[in-house]
């Protein structure tokens, strides 16, 4: 590659058309789908979605990956990921979605959207008794990016919110827990459960029975709710069914799942206690997304930091 030469981008994913990525990548840069073999040394970024496994393992001149969305454990996966600096998602566009989700998840739920759906059906006019958001305790798991947008706009909302993290944080008007020692109280103090959680280690498998039944049941809602917009490994499917099953939980807003795409044959799909949708809370909208990974590209060749690059021990 000669010196001043920016090198090429690979672009690496799986499970979507990435066309739309393709072009407005290549409006400022050289790209490919393909290396020209496993040690290309055209390659100098890498932008991935669940990128084929060792596919980078050996590109001598890779400078950085850069994610496809906010969350890097479909980048952690790869026997084969190169010691090269890995930037995540972080904007606006992406924030703004999510907190949309979140609001109106815990908006139907606080409102009644399953019961009167399920009226509707039946034709059935009767009004149930009603609680106002400020009797609402909202819960959020993972007080970062996504989780604090959220809190901010359910707390303009009326609600009252706690959060939950891995170290200690302080936010205004909200009722703040860290670390295994905070968990449980926590719980014990939250009404609906919002999982805006990374995938790690850590978290694998952590939304199961045990910790839905800290949650609080005697409540304005009559009964514990659980959002998942985080990770579907953060849950375990079957735990969420029998909590629903037993009143441990009221209701269930899912959008992740175990196993992507739900299997037509799992139980969740028709349980009339859980809504779902497709992995489709917060979506990567490369018109907004790829112009600042460009930007820093070019920054980053100008000897300025990379930002929100992840921290491979925390693995998040
Ligand atoms: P951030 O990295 O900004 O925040 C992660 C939060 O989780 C932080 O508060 C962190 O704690 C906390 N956390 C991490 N590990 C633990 C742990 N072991 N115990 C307690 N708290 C922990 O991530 P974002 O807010 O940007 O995104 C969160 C996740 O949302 C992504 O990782 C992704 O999985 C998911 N997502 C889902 C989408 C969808 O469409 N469904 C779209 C976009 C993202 P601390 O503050 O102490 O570091
Ligand atoms: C993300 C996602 O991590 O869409 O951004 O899941």
């Amino acid at each position: 590659m000669a010196e001043n030469d920016q090198g090429r981008v690979l672009l690496s994913v799986t499970g979507f058309n990435p066309r739309l990525w393709f072009d407005l990548l290549s409006k400022n840069r050289e790209v490919t789908l393909e290396p020209d073999g496993p040690d290309d040394p055209s390659i100098t970024y890498a932008v991935v979605w669940k990128q084929r496994p060792n596919l980078l393992s050996s590109l001598p001149n890779l400078r950085a990956i850069f994610s496809i969305g906010a969350g890097v454990d479909h980048i952690f996966t790869d026997p084969g990921l190169p010691d090269v600096p890995i930037v995540r998602v972080v904007d606006e566009n992406l924030t703004q979605y999510m907190t949309e989700y979140v609001l109106w998840r815990v908006l139907d739920h606080q409102r009644q959207g399953m019961l009167f759906r399920a009226q509707q059906k039946r034709k059935i006019w009767r009004e149930p008794a009603q609680r106002p958001a400020g009797d609402i305790a909202v819960g959020i798991m993972g007080l970062g990016q996504l989780g604090r947008a959220a809190a901010r706009t359910l707390l303009a909302a009326g609600f009252r919110v706690n959060g939950w993290s891995r170290s200690e944080k302080t936010m205004t008007d909200v009722a703040t827990f860290y670390g295994d020692n905070g968990l449980v109280p926590f719980l014990n103090a939250t009404d609906i459960l919002v999982v805006l959680l990374p995938l790690t280690p850590q978290t694998t498998g952590i939304v199961n029975y045990e910790l839905l039944r800290e949650l609080r049941k005697r409540n304005g809602l009559g009964g514990a709710v659980l959002i998942n917009a985080g990770r579907g490994k953060l849950q375990k499917d079957a735990d969420i069914l029998r909590a629903l099953e037993d009143g441990t939980l009221k209701e269930a807003s899912l959008d992740v799942f175990e196993v992507e795409p739900l299997p037509r044959t799992s139980p969740l799909w028709s349980h009339p206690g859980i809504f779902i949708t497709p992995h489709a809370a917060a979506t990567s909208d490369p018109v907004h997304l790829v112009q600042p990974m460009l930007e820093q590209m070019a920054a980053f060749e100008r000897g300025e930091p990379l930002q929100n690059v992840v921290d491979r021990n925390a693995g998040y």
